[in-house]
């Protein structure tokens, strides 16, 4: 390849997220610039992956299936063989939950760790100003996010619809601390302009929260054309119908990509990465004037992040919170060790079966 088109081609992946992380590695493991792209969609063994132009839809080979390693999401760089795909490139970050695993289990022992989304450069924690608005339930997401070294972003959506979303606004403050807050409405004539630095040329963002929260409906806003289907909330309940089903990245007018995800259900740790400290800064800048450095906040003596409780300093919820979520993802770091069971294990069967079916129908079919 002469170095103008390659330099082309540069041009091209930079503006869907392409960066010196993913080139670096291009000589060490031995592949081609040409040869890459990136996933913007999973279908039931099949992946959509772009190079900057039009979408194609792969399968993946029959090797990569064998060898059960990440399976491909959307946001991954991958590597196409003849426009199969070979192999995914080590990733900059995940987007990853604990989640039940295949046959449905509930109980921790069947727990997996599930990748959403990769290489992202933040996160958007969508809550509707519904009955969706809670605030215990937004330190949990930023404990998720904090937790995957991802950044996250609180978006208050359906603003129109709260009396004083001020209040709300004022109320996320409170649990998300140092954390960007915007407040938006869908409905907005001008749009959710303030996002929009989110999605510059190049940045790739994810969008999660409950079902019915206003995602899919924000995509489409910032997108200026419905890319997505957008559902009702019951009027009952406050709940989404889980509209979203698969998560898809689409490429926005305003040159950066939007990973769009299904309602979350239940959000669950994988592993301890110091999400906990990350999202409890108040916390863990008072833990460091405890007297012991393994201090629990719980009975200790010369606590004093108690103390600052005592004080009216730290809502004892705060503290409340703090506690379930540190021995939550002490829990995590321990089941993580004695399962490492990944979901993805079970989706590449998919992948191996459907590999299975192209091959007999080559030979049948005299391809
Ligand atoms: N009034 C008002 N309604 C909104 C706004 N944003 C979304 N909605 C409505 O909220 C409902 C749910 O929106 P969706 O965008 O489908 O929610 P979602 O988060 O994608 O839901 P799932 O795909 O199920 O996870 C739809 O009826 C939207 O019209 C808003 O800013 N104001
Ligand atoms: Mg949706
Ligand atoms: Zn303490």
């Amino acid at each position: 390849m002469n170095k103008a088109t390659q330099q082309n081609d540069c041009h091209f992946m930079n503006r869907i997220g392409w960066s010196s992380f993913f080139h670096n590695q291009l000589e060490t493991l031995g592949y081609d610039l040409k040869d890459i792209a990136r996933v913007t969609s999973v279908r039931r063994g099949c992946f959509l992956v772009s190079q900057g132009m039009e979408e194609i839809l792969v399968t993946a080979s029959g090797a990569l299936a064998h060898r059960q390693g990440p399976y491909p999401v959307a946001g991954d760089w991958v590597v196409l063989n003849n426009s199969v795909l070979s192999a995914v490139l080590p990733r900059r970050n995940t987007l990853a939950r604990g989640a039940a695993g295949a046959r449905g289990k509930l109980n921790g022992a069947a727990r997996r760790e599930q990748v959403m989304a990769a290489n992202l450069d933040t996160v958007l924690i969508v809550c509707g100003l519904d009955q969706d608005f809670n605030p215990a339930r937004m330190e949990r997401y930023l404990t998720l996010v904090h937790n995957c070294g991802l950044r996250p972003a609180i978006v208050l959506t359906k603003a129109d619809i709260h009396p004083s979303p001020a209040d709300c606004k004022a109320e996320a403050e409170t649990v998300a601390i140092g954390v960007p807050i915007h407040l938006v409405s869908a409905l907005d004539p001008s749009g959710p302009v303030e996002l929009e630095p989110y999605i510059a040329p190049g940045n790739t963002i994810a969008l999660i929260g409950s079902s019915g929260a206003g995602k899919s409906t924000l995509v489409n806003r910032l997108a200026g054309q419905a890319v997505r289907s957008a559902g009702e909330v019951s009027q009952s309940d406050g709940k989404g119908r889980h509209t979203t089903t698969s998560r898809d990245m689409f490429f926005m007018p305003q040159g950066g990509m939007v990973i769009d995800n299904p309602g979350i259900r239940e959000i669950a740790f994988w592993d301890d990465q110091g999400g906990v400290d990350a999202a409890f800064p108040d916390i863990e800048r008072l833990a460091r004037d405890c007297r012991f450095s393994d201090c629990s906040h719980a009975h200790e003596p010369g606590c004093r992040v108690l103390s600052a409780v005592e004080g009216g300093e730290l809502h004892p919820e705060r503290l409340a919170s703090w506690k379930k979520m540190r021995q939550e993802l002490e829990y995590a770091a321990q089941r993580q060790t004695k399962t490492s069971g990944r979901i993805e294990k079970e989706r590449w069967k998919e992948v191996a079966t459907l590999v299975k079916t192209i091959k007999k129908g080559r030979k049948h079919g005299g391809r």
